[in-house]
């Protein structure tokens, strides 16, 4: 094992990493300064980290010590739209703290992620921030709305106190102590109100009997009704966030300061230690060092920044890793940037440089990685914008941003269509894209307009035809001549272009044949609605040649006329294509989710629960791509933003009225 680093006191704790997840709006920055301020000062807010807080669109990285233990805490976007950022600090943390509002009605909005990170197995503390806005609600009443929402056991670690309707202090269901409030200062030690002893003692039970399930001393105990020491249940406890087996659930108001010292003593005591989540994620203890990049910065002046957990240290400045050599390692202390000579195992860090390396890429120093460790897949895109440059000089300036975009963000995708002649960008929704397109200005100068995708509308035929065509012209004196006989049919849906030579005693020699059918297959390129013409078959039945005048040019004109002529005849219609698309939602908008498919000339095929998801639905029906491009926006909107979809081409149906003209209508600027 890699020695510990000189940055490391002999005997002192290895640095750890905290993830703040949540909703939008729960409180995560706001506690991620409290956390910061109370691990040795305040975090210093630049103009730039007011802006990214009040969007929330990006991670911030702060790193403290708290009682002489380094700490690295990780501010994560709480928008759906930007769920990924999130995805990946967690896929490098070792806790997690998912920070929601004691209301149950706001329950929902974290189920999702309480599934996430249970199926990552991740240790978990829930942190029920805004207690002061609980009033008369009882936090039982939270925890029992949360926990259908996770299959590992909630157990609640502190009871609010109450003088009236405020929220004054709490009881710590471990240490059976009782603390006050004080705004803006550690809480204070106070003697159990009288009137907590039996609500206490009740909180208590169910706390040691979720504990005793695996634990066989405390289970004798606690079944005997003897008495039991904070320290038999903090050894339990331990035990069962590490290895993710129960959520601890704290509660504080992060604004007010409240519940904060209480919270960093919970994390410090049961997050796991920085080799037990190397071990979860696969990482031997021996060997080169290791580490994990987690997002993608460019910066103008900095360059690249990749940000990164070391899985296995240290890690010097300057020294190759993955094939590059590091330029600079950056920790941000209080919020700070602040370069720094090394990093150790289970630090998180800015690397400078490393140009090659992606998002999620696990480097290794001296080499290639191995392998490479897991990392969460981005999300399938629900929303995308058509892009255009509004200086047709800046298209290859545009080319090389979307690509940094990208590697930013890999939640963005970007695809050009060749047929429809447009780039388009893919990602999670309008304020995803409006914050991509926002960058390519700020960052990149680059001016750009942008519009709904063009759907890629196909067209055939419905009616066999036969079409004799023929080119000839003479100019002095070499001629051309070509003539062919074309019998031109529909095939089955999905089965494609097809020609098929059926010419018999050489009325065509041979060599002309293939450039025939290339041109047959060219010409369905586009077709008599403007379309790209699809399920046809060309068979080339007869025709004549000249033995001077005919040539491979000649014979494809003559194929791409009757191509023409014989497709207007041959009763076109337009394609549209049809996705299949499964809404999740929860249940209690499955209806309203079926309302907005069906308006939308969706066809629904049926509804089930979502498996391992009580109380979500999945709905599944047809729906044509032209009515999918807001589709997210409206889902979110009737849904609280927790509804979403996936889809994927199913097939192309024939397409008649209003259709034709949004499929003829250039695209809406
Ligand atoms: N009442 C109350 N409001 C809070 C508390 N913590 C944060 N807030 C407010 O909640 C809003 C959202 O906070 P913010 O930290 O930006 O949430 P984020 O989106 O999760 O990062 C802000 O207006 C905060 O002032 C709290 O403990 N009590
Ligand atoms: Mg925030």
């Amino acid at each position: 094992m890699p020695e510990a680093s000189a940055a490391r006191q002999e005997g002192g704790a290895r640095p750890r990493s905290v993830a703040l997840v949540g909703p939008q709006g729960s409180g995560k920055s706001t506690l991620f300064e409290a956390l910061l301020a109370a691990a040795g000062g305040a975090a210093r807010r630049s103009s730039a980290d007011i802006r990214s807080r009040i969007m929330g669109t990006e991670i911030r990285l702060g790193h403290g010590a708290y009682l002489g233990d380094p700490w690295a805490v990780i501010d994560t976007p709480g928008s759906v739209e930007f769920a990924y950022e999130a995805a990946c600090a967690l896929a490098v943390c070792d806790i997690a703290v998912l920070v929601c509002e004691p209301s149950p009605d706001r329950a929902l909005a974290v189920a999702p992620l309480l599934k996430q990170l249970e199926e990552g197995g991740i240790p978990t503390i829930v942190f029920v921030n805004k207690i002061d806005t609980l009033g008369e609600g009882r936090i039982r009443d939270t925890l029992a709305a949360l926990q259908p929402c996770s299959k590992r056991p909630l157990v609640l670690r502190q009871v609010p106190i109450r003088e009236g309707e405020q929220i004054t202090g709490y009881v710590d269901l471990v240490s059976e102590r009782a603390y006050r409030f004080r705004k803006g200062q550690p809480s204070e030690l106070i003697a159990l109100p009288a009137g907590m002893r039996d609500r206490e003692a009740e909180a208590r039970g169910a706390l040691l009997e979720v504990l005793a399930d695996h634990d066989d001393g405390l289970l004798e105990k606690v079944l005997e009704d003897a008495a039991v020491t904070p320290e038999e249940v903090f050894r339990p406890l331990h035990a069962d966030i590490e290895k993710g087996a129960v959520v601890e659930v704290m509660l504080g108001a992060a604004e007010q300061n409240s519940g904060i010292q209480r919270l960093w003593k919970a994390l410090r005591h049961d997050g796991p230690n920085p080799l037990v989540t190397a071990s979860r994620r696969g990482v031997t203890p021996e060997g080169e060092p290791l580490v994990q990049v987690f997002k993608t910065q460019h910066t103008g002046a900095a360059g690249k920044l990749s940000f990164a957990r070391v899985w296995r240290g240290p890690v010097k400045d300057g020294q190759q890793m993955g094939g590059a050599r590091i330029g600079g390692i950056t920790r941000f202390p209080a919020g700070e940037a602040t370069r720094v000579p090394e990093a150790e195992t289970g630090d998180i860090v800015a690397l400078g440089r490393l140009e090659g390396a992606a998002t999620g890429a696990t480097l290794v120093a001296g080499g290639p990685a191995p392998e490479q460790l897991s990392f969460p897949q981005p999300p399938e895109p629900v929303y995308a914008l058509a892009v255009t440059t509004e200086d047709r000089k800046d298209d290859v300036k545009l080319s090389g941003a979307l690509q940094r975009i990208a590697e930013e963000d890999p939640s963005i995708t970007i695809s050009y269509d060749g047929v429809l002649g447009q780039t388009v960008l893919h990602g999670q929704g309008d304020i995803h894209l409006g914050n991509a397109l926002q960058r390519l200005a700020a960052n990149y100068g680059l001016k750009l307009n942008s519009a709904h995708p063009r759907v890629p509308f196909k067209e055939t035929i419905r009616k066999a035809v036969h079409q004799h065509a023929r080119h000839k012209r003479q100019t002095g004196g070499h001629g051309q001549f070509a003539d062919v006989k074309l019998e031109i049919e529909p095939r089955g849906r999905g089965e494609g272009f097809l020609f098929v030579d059926r010419i018999v005693g050489g009325a065509i020699p041979k060599k002309f044949i293939p450039a025939v059918g290339e041109a047959a297959e060219e010409a369905c390129k586009k077709g008599p609605l403007g379309f790209p013409v699809v399920d046809i078959a060309v068979t080339l039945v007869d025709g004549q040649f000249h033995s001077v005048d005919s040539s491979d040019m000649a014979f494809a004109t003559a194929t791409r006329i009757g191509m023409q002529e014989g497709l207007a005849k041959a009763d076109p219609v337009l394609l549209e294509p049809i996705d299949h698309v499964t809404v999740t939602v929860p249940n209690d908008y499955t209806a309203s989710a079926q309302r907005l498919l069906t308006g939308r000339r969706g066809q629904i095929l049926g509804y089930a629960e979502k498996e391992g998801w009580p109380g979500w639905d999945e709905v599944e029906a047809l729906v044509p791509q032209a009515e999918l491009h807001d589709l997210i926006i409206e889902l979110r909107s009737l849904t609280m933003g927790l509804g979403t979809f996936r889809r994927r081409f199913d097939h192309l149906a024939e397409a008649r009225g209003p259709v034709h003209a949004a499929a003829a209508a250039p695209a809406a600027r």
